[in-house]
């Protein structure tokens, strides 16, 4: 019979980065123009059959950035399989702050082996976009030969929930990720990009 797992994905980031329109996007329940503030947190899930027939339900996530969140966010934050950080490629101050994102996701899962994706969003906006490509691998690069934190996959997309652009690749990328290091149990290694 055929077994499906069932694994925690939370999308973290400061505040209006885009994680509920990516959220929504994967989940094809459409771009919303009208921004909502998640209040807390929001959920969804997707069952998807990417690899050897086994069917994993994700259950998503998306925790709001709002400092005064802090406390609930603790809560969605533990024991999760998988995790995708996401900054506003427009905000250079939302890039800054993923240092911090990732250790409040280290602190709430003491020793688990937890593969994230980072997330440049709204790369769409060309022309407002602050951070360039570069920039962004040499913090990667950074995180990796320093251990700042246990990585055991990581990569780095840039995606669009407008357009659509890299989101299914993005998600299907951390499931991916989380089905060799916890179905398999097998250590996933560092990705270089
Ligand atoms: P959050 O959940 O991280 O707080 P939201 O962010 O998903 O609520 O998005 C915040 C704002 O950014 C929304 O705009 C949303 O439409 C916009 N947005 C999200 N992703 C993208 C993207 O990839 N491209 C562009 N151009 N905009 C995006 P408003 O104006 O409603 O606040
Ligand atoms: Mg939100």
């Amino acid at each position: 019979m055929e077994k499906t797992y069932t694994v925690k994905i939370v999308l973290l980031g400061e505040g209006a980065v885009g994680k509920t329109s990516l959220r929504k996007r994967y989940l094809k329940q459409g771009f919303s123009q009208s921004h909502l503030m998640t209040l807390g947190a929001d959920y969804g899930e997707k069952t998807i059959d990417l690899l050897d027939d086994n069917p994993i339900t994700m259950q998503i996530w998306d925790v709001a950035g709002q400092p005064s969140f802090k406390q609930i966010r603790a809560r969605f934050i533990q024991n999760v399989e998988g995790a995708a950080i996401v900054f506003d490629l427009t905000r250079y101050d939302t890039f800054k702050k993923l240092g911090n994102w990732l250790k409040e996701l280290w602190k709430a899962n003491p020793g688990r082996d937890i593969p994230i994706l980072l997330i440049g969003n709204k790369v769409d906006l060309t022309k407002e976009r602050k951070i360039d490509t570069n920039t962004i691998l040499k913090f990667i690069d950074y995180l990796a030969s320093h251990k700042v934190i246990k990585i055991s996959f990581i990569n780095y997309l840039e995606t669009s929930a407008k357009t659509g652009e890299n989101v299914e690749k993005g998600f299907n990328m951390l499931i991916k990720g989380i089905y060799r290091v916890n179905i398999l149990k097998s250590p996933a290694p560092f990705i270089k990009i």
